[in-house]
């Protein structure tokens, strides 16, 4: 059994998604982010970044933090989604391109388009500008291909959930087809529709 402290973000999405597609038995803990909880000792002392997601492996015993790290962790326990040999790592380096581009980008420009007391139009342009550099190049990858490598994997699940989000919040997949239809795809799996609602959204 697997523990998921997690909340209904991208980043926690990812995980849901993933336990979702691998028919891993998992509970949740909802740690509430906008409430403070992921700076409380007990959540610290599982990832003392203070953010979610965490996983905790009643089998193994072990706890890892870090949303891609958890995906390699999951897909390396079943031996699913990700690809063997040579094109492992072209996984691994796609795995890291969206969690050091394509995560904190799209963060930063939703912090500023949407929630920064302040509306900085230069903080808005940079990171908007950045984010569609970073769609192009998802554009580019996706023109030939089904996937982000040659079948589904954790890849996918990993940029998923911030496309999807960043799409609701208005940011127009038009100017990116391959991006748009590889969107359309996996929203189309059974276990992506479950991971989505996982957890509810809390009452604001
Ligand atoms: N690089 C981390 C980022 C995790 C992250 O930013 N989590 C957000 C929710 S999506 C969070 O916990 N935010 C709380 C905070 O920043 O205080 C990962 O991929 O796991």
């Amino acid at each position: 059994m697997i523990e998921l402290y997690t909340h209904n973000t991208p980043n926690g999405h990812k995980i849901s998604i993933c336990l979702e597609e691998l028919k891993l038995p998992y509970s949740v803990k909802v740690v509430d982010v906008r409430q403070g909880e992921q700076f409380k000792d007990e959540f610290l002392a599982l990832n003392p970044n203070a953010k979610i997601p965490v996983i905790f492996d009643h089998e193994t015993g072990q706890t890892i933090f870090e949303s891609c790290a958890i995906l390699l962790y999951l897909a390396d326990k079943t031996g699913c989604l990700i690809p063997s040999g040579q094109a492992r790592w072209e996984a691994i380096e796609w795995l890291f391109f969206q969690a050091a581009s394509i995560g904190p980008m799209l963060g930063q420009r939703a912090h500023f388009a949407f929630f920064a007391p302040e509306k900085i139009p230069y903080a808005i342009e940079r990171y908007t500008k950045e984010t569609e550099r970073l769609y192009g190049v998802l554009e580019g990858r996706l023109k030939e291909r089904k996937y982000i490598c040659d079948e589904y994997s954790i890849v996918d699940i990993a940029h998923w959930g911030w496309i999807y989000t960043a799409k609701r919040m208005g940011f127009s997949l038009d100017p990116f087809p391959s991006l748009s239809a590889w969107h359309d795809r996996i929203a189309e799996r059974p276990a992506v529709a479950k991971g989505i609602t996982i957890p509810a959204p809390l009452p604001m």
